[in-house]
């Protein structure tokens, strides 16, 4: 077993409901904890609405190809199409780390090549993992985030 990362976001439609689902999905019976919900600011060019984010630690035996299995089903579960690079989209699930795996796939590059650029994704996971975010990669980190509270007490 070992603890795994992934960022989940949302800025179409129920935003609660695509990560609720989302969780069970990727999560499935593995234990899981998950940090509270951030609204953030679209990273990445394209204008369009705010996202929900939040980032999962699953302890898991799972490889890094059935994580991003479990990733893109919930994906599509969720509807997720796939059309403008870093556009609105209902699910989007990212795998951060796997354990201290390294990949080069580039199927699944872990860890994710921009992790540390991004405060959305930053904030979440130093909340569950403070020894893995340092003030001076947060302080670094691009995009406003601001923390709503947990996805239980969200509608
Ligand atoms: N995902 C992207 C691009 N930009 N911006 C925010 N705030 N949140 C995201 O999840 C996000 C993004 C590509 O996956
Ligand atoms: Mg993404
Ligand atoms: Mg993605």
């Amino acid at each position: 077993m070992r603890a795994c990362y992934l960022s989940l976001g949302s800025n179409v439609g129920n935003r609660q409901q695509h990560l609720t689902s989302g969780l069970a999905i990727v999560c499935g019976t593995d234990a899981r904890r998950v940090s509270r919900v951030y609204e953030t600011e679209p990273v990445g060019g394209v204008a369009q609405d705010n996202f929900w984010n939040l980032v999962v630690e699953v302890t898991t035996d799972a490889t890094a190809h059935q994580l991003l299995a479990r990733a893109h089903e919930a994906e599509a579960t969720n509807g997720r199409t796939r059309d403008v690079r870093w556009g609105p989209r209902t699910l989007d699930v990212d795998l951060l780390l796997v354990g201290d795996e390294t990949s080069e796939d580039p199927e699944v590059l872990v860890p994710h090549p921009r992790l540390y650029e991004r405060a959305f994704v930053l904030n979440p996971l130093r909340e569950l993992a403070p020894e893995l975010v340092s003030d001076e990669q947060l302080r670094a980190s691009v995009g406003r985030v601001v923390a709503l509270g947990t996805l239980e007490s969200l509608r």
